[in-house]
């Protein structure tokens, strides 16, 4: 399957650790996309390697609904930014989808629209390795092998599992809970030194290291120490200004909402709430319409809407029209190139199967190694 080759800029900055997440400074591509460089962890969180670049790196995405632009500007834009200069694998967690209810009759295409809509978004499978998880068993195995080395406490502490126990309290199982510890085999199953992730998935990645750390030190050094990448945009709130954008909340504008619904959706889209009246000055800092103009908007105009913003001169109903042009010529090529992918579904199936076979080998390599390291074989 021949993709459009994804521009390469400096993905990560080494000068990025100690600059922190925060959703912001950015260069603009052409196409009105951010390409900035990633910056990486906060400063004070331990994330080096030993020799501080990482070199495979690997991330994932829940089939629970559509793409939206939070896990775009927060993940998957930064994922493809990423993969001229690193050994990419990318996943669609469909195993980790289950730990909350969901239609088993409708999972099958949910798995093939993420992964259409991965690729639309530019995990070009001609580039990087794209798979489906629930293809690799050898997984699961190491999960298990790292729950032993999980202490319950820490689970315990684990936010998105309180937040997701809050939201499920019909269903609170086990799989939720150890949700992190699968997290951490597929990352160390393919001994991934890198984690590209929007800031929500922070606390999951310190525990993959814990894991790492810990099993290193009972079994002997097998699991490298992966580092956290945030992409420019680490989190994107929701447009109803209540949280992060999420596909349970319904709060999202969706990869695959073309410019009338965009439109629609930005009109009701929470701005600076200090902002009642068109003459007062707004302030773009704490607006999540301007954050969204850092991702989406040019340079130039970014800068011109910043200066009207705080003198009053432009309105958030002008503003939100001049984003939401923005978005439709970002948005456009990657609709179309979905919709492109949707009339070839065997070649997303054929990419996503050739993807599942390299990592069942190099996590197969990895649990020969692990149960040799266990005195198990
Ligand atoms: N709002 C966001 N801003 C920045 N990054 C985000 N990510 C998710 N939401 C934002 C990043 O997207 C990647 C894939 O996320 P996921 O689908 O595996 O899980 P999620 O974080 O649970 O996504 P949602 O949309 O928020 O779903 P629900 O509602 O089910 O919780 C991750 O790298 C994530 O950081």
């Amino acid at each position: 399957m021949n993709m459009d080759e994804q521009k390469a800029s400096d993905p990560l900055s080494e000068e990025g650790a100690g600059s922190g997440p925060a959703a912001g400074d950015s260069n603009t591509s052409a196409a009105g996309v951010n390409t900035a460089d990633a910056a990486a962890e906060v400063a004070g969180v331990d994330t080096a390697n030993a020799d501080g670049e990482p070199t495979r790196l690997y991330s994932g995405i829940q089939p629970t609904g559509d793409i939206h632009i939070g896990n775009y500007l927060g993940a998957v834009a930064n994922w493809a930014k990423l993969i001229p200069r690193y050994d990419c694998i990318y996943c669609v967690v469909d195993y980790h989808a289950i730990t909350i209810e969901y239609d088993p009759d409708t999972m099958r295409d949910a798995i093939l629209d993420t992964a259409t809509m991965g690729m639309a978004c530019g995990l070009d499978p001609d580039h990087c390795t794209f798979f489906v998880q629930s293809h690799v068993s050898e997984t699961m195995e190491l999960a298990w092998i790292f729950s032993t080395c999980t202490a319950i406490g820490a689970l315990e502490r684990m936010t998105q599992f309180k937040d997701k126990a809050a939201q499920h309290k019909q269903n609170i199982n086990a799989g939720l809970f150890t949700y992190p510890v699968l997290q951490a085999a597929d990352i160390l199953g393919v001994k991934a030194d890198g984690v590209p992730v929007g800031d929500d998935q922070s606390q999951h990645l310190e525990l993959t290291r814990e894991i790492a750390r810990r099993f290193n030190h009972l079994y002997g050094p097998v699991f490298p120490d992966a580092k956290t990448l945030y992409s420019p945009a680490p989190r994107i709130m929701g447009l109803d200004g209540q949280g992060k954008m999420s596909k349970s909340q319904g709060n999202y504008i969706a990869m695959k909402d073309r410019s009338d619904t965009v439109r629609k959706k930005l009109s009701t889209a929470y701005t600076d709430p200090n902002r009642l009246r068109r003459s007062d000055p707004g302030n773009p800092d704490i607006c999540n319409i301007f954050t969204l103009h850092k991702s989406f908007s040019s340079p130039d105009e970014v800068a011109t809407i910043d200066a009207e913003c705080r003198s009053a001169g432009i309105g958030c109903v002008d503003c939100k029209k001049k984003l939401g042009a923005s978005m439709e010529t970002a948005m456009t090529p990657i609709q179309d190139k979905y919709e492109d992918l949707t009339r070839r579904p065997d070649d997303v199936r054929d990419a996503l199967a050739a993807g599942a076979d390299r990592v069942r080998t190099l996590t197969s390599e990895t649990m020969t190694e692990v149960r040799q390291s266990l005195g198990l074989r």
